[in-house]
């Protein structure tokens, strides 16, 4: 059985009649209930006429700009095509990918613990060395260079276990992992902008005492939330300031001053009911520089070996200001005209527009909302905003499933008391939109073109897959006047954010892995003390007590070692080279029966780790398409028996 429209019309025979179509659909808007398809309608002949216009990316062609997404639940970031939304890549992160043996191989393994500083070190102790698996990734950003992408590195969070990861641009694999302690749950995250990324601003948004070491729940007075500074070059934690009230999304300005945190649970309240008690929440204005400062005179606190200022209301200090805002703010994004910064209101209709130029003053002593210098009301559920470059902001409404328009000039005089309507225009979306990204639009490089809408809810807009639906990624023409929905991009859970780069900001990105790069720097040395020269041809098999380290290099199509035996009960490492060069010729390695299986790139060197429990033959093989001769790229390993 099919939901129809409450209307009675059947949205799908509605679909045969073309010229009647459009006219329907545009009478019946788009206020129908979520899951209402008739506003569909009008995307259907707009698709069309963008097509017709060759917005569509021919066979064969590249995309314009790199899209990293994030992927919620699933603790990866995948890269897309925009504007063909063609999914490109998937690079596992915080989770466990069978394909590349990411979260098994020791070289992501070390990655998965990396730890920094000791008290992130005492942190793993603490959780018995256990690497998890699964990550819950809301949001990646790109580091800056004055205001613009550098195609260095890819920022990320993980809500779920209070980490923060980065992955290089040349190569897209994550080269750090970071447990940050004291903070619970990591979510809003963004990169400094200005000079250049030298802190990953993160927000933790779950209370907990500060030091949380289970003498109380109850007490929640005791209970904190923490505003992190990562250091972008070391992967480590630079300072913490304590804050009253949770946090949510942040983003830093264009001139290295300030950065911004909402918080929606100004109440500190432990349920729903206490966290929109109040009838207003703030947005936290962190002064960078008497944050540091503070923590170069050394007034700071040591906790869990992190350094931690007091940044709470009742602190008084000049590290913090509390903008009041309407109940229950969310997203927090400053535009690219340098000077305003806008929070969406969530509950509340309105975007509140902080010109950041009259921050000083606030910390001079200025009333706290004085900075506000816009409030426009502009549909229900405003979650984030983006720009176009032109004075412009798009918001998503989740409520009303659209995403507005407006302009901010316009904005700023009807909040003085002109008669002006500061909206230009609204466009429906399917269904419910969080995040919104404009081409390279959190860069002061905003070009206006593009706009991706990343809608949570996808319900009829695709073939039914079952229960579980996807997401729906829509792209969005924001070149001219109105706003045109050009695609709809299916999307496995839960792309919370994504951004869009420039392909030109990509310089750094290689084809083929260096010999000697630091990912297997740990490995190389154990091959240099067993006497195995990792850049030549290997079939090497070291034996250490219980202990086999195995070498072989790989070249399609084959593996350098035909076989090699173990005694059961070993622990077998083997390590594999790929000397092929070429590009696009990765091997894999799968070991049968044992859970075992890796990525071996071009000029990579990867290595896994596993114990050889049972007797017999197994069989290993290539799992990444090689040769013609690919499904010959295989080996055994004898388990002899103890
Ligand atoms: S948040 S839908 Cu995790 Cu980015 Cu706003
Ligand atoms: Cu080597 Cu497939
Ligand atoms: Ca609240």
């Amino acid at each position: 059985m099919t939901t129809e429209p409450k209307s009675g019309l059947s949205r799908r025979s509605l679909l045969g009649a073309t010229a009647g179509g459009a006219a329907l659909a545009s009478t019946l808007g788009g206020r129908l209930a979520l899951g209402a398809g008739a506003s569909g309608l009008a995307t259907m002949a707009a698709t069309s006429a963008a097509r017709a216009a060759g917005i569509e990316v021919a066979p064969g062609q590249l995309d314009e700009y790199y899209g990293f997404w994030s992927s919620g639940q699933t603790g990866e970031m995948r890269i897309l095509g925009i504007p063909s939304m063609r999914e490109l890549m998937r690079v596992p992160v915080f989770n466990r990918c069978s394909a590349t043996g990411w979260g098994q191989t020791n070289e992501s393994i070390r990655i998965h613990q990396r730890t920094m500083s000791d008290s992130t070190k005492k942190l793993l102790e603490a959780n018995g060395k256990k690497i998890h698996d699964n990550g819950d990734l809301h949001h990646v950003h790109m580091s800056y260079t004055e205001g613009k992408y550098d195609g260095r590195y890819l920022y990320m969070n993980d809500k779920a276990n209070t980490r923060v990861a980065r992955v290089r641009g040349d190569v897209m694999k994550c080269d750090a992992i970071l447990e940050i302690p004291n903070a619970k749950g990591i979510h809003g995250m963004r990169p400094q902008k200005w000079p250049r990324s030298n802190y990953v601003f993160c927000n933790g948004e779950d209370e907990a005492p500060l030091v949380n070491d289970g003498s109380t729940m109850k007490d929640v007075g005791s209970y904190v939330n923490i505003f992190t500074a990562v250091d972008a070059d070391k992967w480590d934690v630079a300072w913490q300031v304590m804050v009253s009230g949770n946090l949510d999304n942040c983003d830093a300005d264009y001139e290295g001053k300030w950065a911004f945190s909402t918080s929606y649970n100004s109440e500190m309240g432990m349920n729903l009911a206490d966290m929109t008690a109040s009838e207003m929440d703030h947005v936290v204005v962190f002064n960078i520089a008497e944050i540091e400062k503070a923590i170069a005179a050394g007034q700071y606190q040591e906790v869990n070996g992190v350094k931690v200022l007091d940044g709470r209301k009742e602190a008084n200090s000049q590290f913090t200001r509390y903008i009041p805002v309407a109940n229950n703010p969310h997203g927090c994004n400053m535009a690219p005209d340098k000077r305003h910064l806008c929070i969406g209101g969530k509950l509340s209709p309105t975007v509140t527009v902080i010109d950041v130029t009259l921050l000083d003053a606030v910390f001079a002593g200025a009333e706290p909302r004085s900075c506000v210098v816009a409030e426009p009301e502009l549909g229900l559920g405003p979650l984030h905003n983006a720009f176009d470059g032109q004075g412009n902001v798009y918001t998503s409404l989740f409520l009303d499933s659209q995403v507005v328009k407006w302009n901010i000039d316009k904005a700023i005089a009807a909040y003085k008391g002109e008669k002006v309507d500061p909206i230009l225009d609204k466009v429906d979306v399917q269904y419910q939109p969080g995040h919104l990204k404009t081409s390279m639009g959190e860069t002061l490089e905003a070009d206006g073109k593009w706009m991706v809408c990343l809608c949570k809810f996808s319900k009829d807009r695709f073939l039914n897959v079952g229960p579980l639906k996807p997401e729906n990624d829509q792209l969005i023409d924001i070149s001219g006047d109105k706003m045109v929905v050009v695609h709809d991009g299916p999307t496995f859970a839960e792309p919370h954010d994504a951004i869009a780069v420039h392909a030109s900001k990509m310089t750094n990105i290689k084809s083929v892995w260096d010999r000697n790069d630091p990912m297997w720097a740990e490995t190389r040395k154990q091959a240099e003390a067993d006497g195995v020269n990792l850049d030549d041809y290997q079939d090497t098999v070291i034996r250490d007590g219980n202990k086999v380290r195995v070498y072989m290099s790989s070249q399609a199509p084959q593996f350098a070692l035909e076989e090699f035996t173990v005694t059961q009960g070993d622990e077998v490492t083997v390590t594999i080279t790929n000397l092929d060069d070429i590009d696009d010729l990765t091997h894999g390695f799968t070991m049968g029966n044992h859970g075992v299986a890796m990525e071996i790139g071009p000029q990579q060197t990867s290595s896994v780790t596993f114990v050889a429990a049972n007797p017999g033959v197994y069989w290993y093989y290539c799992q990444w398409f090689c040769h013609a001769l690919h499904m010959e790229m295989r080996g055994r390993m004898f388990v002899e028996p103890k």
